[in-house]
C-alpha cells in the first residue's frame, strides 16, 4: 500500500527537479535566518546562489553533531519560540542532550511520513497498533502516534516499560502490528512465553522496528517467535524522529528514504568525499522541508550504502541498506544512545574515582547489560567495603539518572585496568546481533 502515490512514485526527473527547487529555498532560509550558517557557507566560500543543480550539494559544508552542542539549546531553529510547538532531545556527546524543535507544519510532515511508512509494512486504518516506543522527549513514541492516527488506525500508546501490562494489552486488545525496538521484541517474546502465553497465537502482524542496529538473524528469530514480518524503520531526532526511512513489505530489502523530504548522500567519513551509490560509508542527510530546524548535510555517523535499483512495491526513492554500525563510538543499549564521554563525565564528578574506565557492553537473552568497571584512589580503596558498596549505588544512581541506562558497577582496584599508548579502547562490546 502506498500512502502518497503521488510523491512516493516521482519519475526520477520530476522528483529531482522538486528536490532542487526545495534545497535552493532551505539554502536560501538558514543563511539569511541562522548566523551559524552564515559563518560556515561564508567560510566555504560558497553562497546559496551557488546552489544551481543537486550536484552543487556538495560544495556545502557538513553539519555536525558538535555545531548543534555549540548552539544548545535552541540556536539553530530558525522560527521565533512562538511558532515552536513540540521539542525532542536526544542524548548528545556529554552530558547536555542534543534538542530538536517543530513547527506545527513540521508536525504535520512528520505525521504524513510516519503514515507512509506504516502503509508501507501493510497498514491501514483497520489495524490496531500496539506504540511501545518510548513517550518522552524521545522521538519514537509520539513520531509513532502521530503516524498511526493520520493513517486512522488505532494507536494503543503503550510507551515503554510495564512488561506484563505489555503482554497483557497484546492479548486483549488484539493489536495488529507493534513498534519497538528490535531487542525489546524479543524481550517481550520472552517474557510473554514464561508468562506461559502462545505467542504465536496473537494477532500481531507486523513489527515496525528501529532505533537501533540489528540484524537479518535477528529478523528471522523475531519473525519465528512471534510470526510476524519484522521490518526496519529509521530515523534520528535531528533530522525528524522515525520515519526518515522505512522497509516495504514487498521488498524487505532496505529502506525507503523519503526522498521529497530528505537528500541522502553517502560519504567516506575519513575524507568526506562523496561516494557514488552502491559504496559503503557514512549516511548525510540533509532536510527539504523542514521549518523549524532544518539541517544541511548533517553526518549521521551511521554507515550504511545505498541501493538505486527500483523496487517492486513500485516506490521510485533510493533504498539505504539496512544501518550496519556507527563510524563513531555511540552505543545503543535497550534503545538508549549513550556516549563513552557522558559516563566519563558522570564518574568523573565524583570524589574517589580514577579517570580509568571500560565499559562492556554484554546481551543476556535479548536484554542489553552495561558494565562500567572503574578504578578507585588508593585512599577509597582502602576503606570498608560496606562504604564502596555504597559508592557503587552512587554511581549506578547517577547513571541512571543522568542518562537513563541501567548499569551493573564494579570498583577497582588502582592500577588494574589496561592501559592505552594511543586511542583508549574504553568498550567492549561484546553483543552478537
Ligand atoms: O532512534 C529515532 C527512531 C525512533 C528511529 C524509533 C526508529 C524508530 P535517536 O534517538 O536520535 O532517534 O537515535 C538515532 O539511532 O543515528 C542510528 O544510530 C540509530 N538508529 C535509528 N534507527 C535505526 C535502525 C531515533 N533502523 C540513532 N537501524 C541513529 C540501526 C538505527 N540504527
Amino acid at each position: 500500500m502506498i500512502y502518497n502515490e503521488e510523491f512516493e512514485t516521482l519519475p526520477r526527473e520530476a522528483l529531482e527537479a522538486l528536490q532542487i527547487k526545495r534545497l535552493q529555498q532551505v539554502v536560501n532560509r538558514v543563511y539569511h535566518t541562522v548566523g551559524f550558517y552564515r559563518k560556515s557557507f561564508d567560510k566555504a566560500g560558497v553562497s546559496p546562489d551557488d546552489i544551481r543543480s543537486l550536484d552543487d550539494l556538495k560544495r556545502l559544508p557538513f553539519t555536525v553533531k558538535q555545531d548543534l552542542r555549540d548552539n544548545y539549546p535552541f540556536g539553530l531553529f530558525t522560527v521565533p519560540m512562538t511558532n515552536i510547538v513540540r521539542v525532542h532531545a536526544s542524548s548528545g556527546t556529554t552530558g547536555k542532550p542534543t534538542v530538536v524543535g517543530y513547527t506545527k507544519r513540521d508536525i504535520d510532515t512528520w505525521a504524513e511520513l510516519m503514515a507512509r511508512a506504516f502503509a508501507a509494512a501493510g497498514l491501514t486504518k483497520n489495524d490496531i497498533i500496539h506504540n511501545a516506543y518510548g513517550y518522552g522527549l524521545f522521538t519514537g513514541g509520539l513520531g509513532a502516534h502521530y503516524g498511526a492516527e493520520r493513517l486512522g488506525a488505532s494507536v494503543i500508546p503503550m510507551s515503554g516499560g510495564s512488561t506484563k501490562k505489555q503482554i497483557l494489552l497484546l492479548q486483549d486488545f488484539g493489536p495488529t502490528a507493534i513498534c519497538c525496538t528490535p531487542s525489546y521484541l524479543m524481550f517481550l517474546a520472552d517474557a510473554g512465553k514464561e508468562m506461559g502465553v502462545d505467542m504465536k497465537s496473537l494477532k500481531l502482524r507486523v513489527g515496525i522496528l528501529g532505533a537501533e542496529p540489528w540484524s537479518e538473524r535477528m529478523r528471522e528469530q523475531i519473525e519465528a517467535e512471534l510470526d510476524i514480518s519484522a521490518l526496519d524503520i529509521y530515523g534520528l531526532s535531528e533530522i525528524m524522529g522515525p520515519g526518515v526511512a522505512m522497509e516495504c513489505i514487498e521488498g524487505r530489502n532496505g529502506l525507503h528514504v523519503f526522498e521529497d523530504h530528505f537528500l541522502v548522500e553517502v560519504i567516506n567519513p575519513e575524507t568526506g568525499e562523496v561516494l557514488p551509490y552502491g559504496e559503503k560509508g557514512e549516511l548525510v542527510f540533509t532536510t527539504l522541508t523542514k521549518e523549524a530546524f532544518p539541517l544541511i548535510r548533517y553526518r549521521t555517523k551511521d554507515i550504511s550504502r545505498l541501493m538505486p535499483q527500483i523496487c517492486k512495491c513500485g516506490r521510485t526513492f533510493v533504498r539505504m541498506e539496512r544501518v550496519s554500525g556507527r563510524s563513531d563510538d555511540m552505543l545503543i543499549i535497550r534503545g538508549v544512545n549513550v556516549f563513552p564521554s557522558q559516563i566519563e563525565s558522570v564518574l568523573m564528578d565524583i570524589e574517589g574515582l580514577e579517570p580509568h574506565y571500560q565499559l562492556i557492553v554484554e546481551r543476556e537473552g535479548s536484554m542489553d547489560t552495561l558494565e562500567v568497571q572503574v578504578e578507585v584512589s588508593e585512599k577509597v580503596f582502602s576503606d570498608e567495603i560496606r562504604e564502596l558498596q555504597n559508592l557503587e549505588k552512587r554511581i549506578t544512581k547517577d547513571i541512571k539518572d543522568y542518562l537513563g541506562v541501567t548499569s551493573k558497577v564494579k570498583l577497582v582496584e588502582p592500577k588494574t585496568l589496561q592501559r592505552f599508548e594511543g586511542k583508549a579502547q574504553r568498550v567492549i562490546d561484546k553483543r552478537q546481533i
